[in-house]
């Protein structure tokens, strides 16, 4: 049984995706990704993927995120949590081949929201997982929400609330882009890295930072900050990399020094 405190790794849905495309999944990132996830043998890893061009089209579509007001929404539901667990099943079936003991975990079946926060995690089965030497993989879901019927959970609030909840010692976000930029550095060729952040940084910047990717339902680089601010505020280091770059996500496991942002307290 492990006593080490985890390291929850996210693992971007434009990462492991082409979200210019439908459904089109990054098979050969994904296994370089378990590669190195594999190599770095992190005792106590929680891993959590965004849903990319499976999860966002689909929510969108049948505009999940804003809850049930008619029946026919249903199936959209369904269809949101269903390509997902498409999407999962392609990351598990990477990992499991890479000899990661990686055991998936559906939000939909454990976690309750109340206005799009997490009200209910239901985590005893994860936890013990965990203390047996498992990986537990979730995922950014559909999921029932008590106040709007159902509603879209993101793998960012799932990180941070995984993360205050176990007390893990660092965060690891792994994303498209070089780190935190202070604009968006797709569309603006002068925008600046930031390497370090404290906690009283980051606050002031926040209003600088893209708002959103057209197609994610759940709101770019500021959604996804504003996520990680609370599990910095408990005193939790976040490092973020670019995840499509190869040995990023090794080198920020292995807390080697690499290039990106790294978030603390103070
Ligand atoms: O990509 C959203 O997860 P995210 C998942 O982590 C769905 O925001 C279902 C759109």
């Amino acid at each position: 049984m492990s006593e080490t405190k985890p390291i929850v790794l996210k693992i971007g849905g434009s990462v492991i995706t082409d979200k210019d495309g439908e459904l089109a999944a990054r098979t050969a990132v994904i296994n370089r990704l378990s590669e190195e996830i594999q190599k770095a043998r992190v005792e106590n890893l929680i891993i959590v993927h965004g849903g990319g061009s499976f999860g966002h089209p689909t929510a969108k579509k049948y505009g999940i995120k804003e809850g049930l007001r008619e029946e026919s929404q249903k199936l959209g539901f369904a269809e949101t949590h269903h390509v997902m667990t498409v999407l999962n099943g392609l990351v598990m079936d990477s990992l499991v081949w890479h000899n990661i003991p990686a055991i998936s975990v559906a939000p939909s079946c454990c976690v309750v929201t109340e206005n799009g926060r997490i009200k209910c995690f239901n985590d005893a089965i994860l936890k013990s997982y965990l203390r047996m030497g498992f990986a537990p993989v979730l995922y950014g879901d559909a999921v029932l929400d008590e106040k709007l019927g159902f509603t879209v959970l993101s793998g960012d609030q799932l990180v941070a609330h995984l993360a205050m909840k176990l007390a893990a010692s660092r965060i690891v976000i792994g994303v498209d882009t070089d780190g935190l930029y202070d604009a968006d550095p797709k569309l603006s060729k002068n925008a600046q890295l930031y390497t370090n952040l404290t906690l009283a940084e980051l606050k002031k910047i926040q209003d600088k930072l893209d708002k959103s990717t057209a197609s994610d339902v759940t709101g770019g680089m500021l959604g996804k900050v504003s996520e990680l601010i609370p599990a910095v505020e408990q005193g939790i280091p976040v490092t973020i990399v670019n995840a499509a770059k190869a040995n990023r996500v090794y080198k920020a496991l292995m807390r080697e020094a690499v290039e990106g942002t790294i978030i603390e307290k103070e």
